[in-house]
């Protein structure tokens, strides 16, 4: 049996707002929007993963805070857990450095505005039941 590696998804919550990331890379995923975040690497906390995989991709400086229940089965041999996050104090406003090419902040209204990619949307569905704080 192969063994599954983490890709760990931010639900960076700010605001009240949900932080969604749409993808430019790989072209199968381009225009769809995600969880930012990405595999931890051999060795690596998924919360470590999770601060790394922001700061690259997004330039901010975060932290992880709670995992959200559930695992979201992606392309063998990823899986997708997710944490939810804040940007600490002082941290830049993010932008799309690598793989992204717009981000948005959702209240709790517009989360179902965005084209989710499919592995994400069960996981979307479960951050919005969760506390949806600040
Ligand atoms: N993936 C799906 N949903 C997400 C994330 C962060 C990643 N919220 C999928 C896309 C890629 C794989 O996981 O197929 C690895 O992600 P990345 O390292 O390309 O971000
Ligand atoms: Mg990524």
């Amino acid at each position: 049996m192969t063994e599954r590696i983490v890709v760990v998804g931010a639900a960076v919550l700010h605001g009240g707002r949900l932080l969604a990331a749409r993808r430019s890379a790989p072209a199968e995923l381009a225009g769809r929007w995600e969880l930012p975040g990405g595999k931890v690497e051999p060795g690596e906390a998924p919360e470590g993963a999770l601060v790394r995989e922001l700061r690259e991709e997004l330039g901010v400086e975060s932290q992880a805070l709670a995992r959200v229940p559930g695992e979201f089965p992606l392309k063998a041999p990823y899986t997708l857990h997710v944490w939810t996050a804040r940007l600490v104090p002082g941290s830049p406003d993010p932008e799309p450095l690598q793989d992204h090419d717009e981000l948005r902040w959702l209240t709790p209204d517009e989360l179902w505005d965005v084209e989710w990619l499919d592995q994400d949307v069960a996981a979307v569905m479960e951050v919005a039941r969760g506390p949806w704080g600040d």
